[in-house]
């Protein structure tokens, strides 16, 4: 019997010995997972605190969402060639327009609805249009058959020049223009005639990415207003705004400082008597999207707004007249440092010949 209990008390002995060690290396168990745990919990935290900053930070450098607007064929007016869905297009009364699609499929056919004038068709790709005697905007659209690409032209019939009266027109002070053009340019012979921008057509679009007020001058009226602009000029600046935002600089327009200047106001500012802004041929431009401040974004991100971010700018228009395909965009370019009153600013011109200059 005492060998008996003696061999229970022993196997007792091992099995609470095994117990043991079973317990303890349950417990080294549960201990290494709690460690684990505890060690992952800070580090989950930590990598969700990354994940939200990351988050929170590439969603402050999603960009606008910007898209060139191409109808996918041109349309050439005057001496322009238009790929845009939509574009402004500037012509005096009674002018006969010829309107042509530059396309690269030759059995595409097409056709074109008006809203007045009068209408010649040449062939499906081709027609003349005769303005009408009125002052005002009248669109039409130039539709590709079996497809849902078209262009919608905004075409604005101007006052002509003659009708300015003693420096005015209507109550608008537009000033007088040079008598002599400088160096007998024909491109500084007074303007052929102005659009009348009223409050009901000022916000309509002149390219995908540009309005006609944007180009108005800071002149204060309180009746219509009266503009100039050159198409080319719209052309260049959409050229740049896409080349812009390939560069990685997000922009869906750009801020217009100075489009327009009568030449009333352009003396009144102490500015050169032959300024192309006088002809509708010049924008003083700035990228303001981040923030959305009326002044030039920090473009080459060092933290200060000076002209060195002019400079990426002024550099990227510079790349785009200097290739052969751009030659009808030649002009003048200029960077301007940030002042008391404004802040850095490019100009740019498609004043035919090439200019550069810059603080
Ligand atoms: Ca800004
Ligand atoms: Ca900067």
């Amino acid at each position: 019997m005492a060998h008996l209990r003696c061999s229970k008390k022993t196997a007792h002995l091992r099995f609470a010995k095994l117990c043991s060690s079973q317990s303890l290396t349950l417990n080294r168990d549960i201990m290494n997972q709690f460690n684990q745990r505890a060690k992952s919990v800070p580090l989950f935290f930590i990598i969700i605190i990354i994940f939200i900053f990351r988050v929170n930070h590439s969603a402050a450098k999603i960009p606008p969402t910007f898209s060139v607007e191409k109808a996918g064929f041109s349309i050439k007016f005057q001496d322009e060639i238009s790929p845009y869905r939509v574009m402004g297009v500037f012509v005096l009364p009674d002018e006969i327009v010829t309107l042509e699609v530059i396309d690269s499929e030759k059995i595409q056919t097409y056709q074109i609805k008006i809203s007045s004038g009068g209408l010649n068709q040449i062939n499906n790709k081709k027609w003349q249009w005769r303005a009408p005697a009125q002052k005002g905007l009248y669109p039409m659209t130039i539709a590709q058959d079996g497809s849902s690409a078209s262009i919608t032209l905004n075409v604005f019939v101007m006052v002509p020049f003659k009708e300015v009266q003693g420096e005015y027109l209507n109550c608008y002070r537009i000033g007088e223009y040079p008598k002599k053009p400088l160096k007998d340019l024909p491109i500084y012979q007074p303007p052929q005639g102005f659009i009348e921008v009223t409050p009901e057509i000022q916000e309509t679009l002149i390219s995908p990415h540009f309005k006609l007020n944007q180009f108005l001058c800071k002149q204060e009226c309180d009746s219509a207003k009266y503009l100039i602009l050159e198409e080319r000029l719209i052309l260049k600046l959409e050229l740049i705004l896409e080349k812009a935002n390939e560069k990685g600089h997000a922009c869906n327009t750009f801020h217009i400082m100075s489009g327009y200047r009568t030449p009333h106001y352009n003396q009144a500012i102490g500015n050169v008597k032959y300024s192309r802004h006088c002809w509708g041929g010049a924008a003083d431009i700035f990228i303001d999207e981040n923030p959305k401040d009326d002044m030039m974004d920090d473009l080459n991100n060092d933290g200060k707004i000076d002209l060195k971010d002019a400079k990426i700018l002024y550099d990227i228009i510079d790349e785009i007249c200097g290739k052969p395909e751009n030659e009808m965009f030649i002009g003048g370019l200029g960077k301007y440092k940030k002042t008391a009153s404004h802040g850095p600013f490019v100009h740019v011109d498609v004043r035919g010949y090439r200019a550069r200059w810059g603080d």
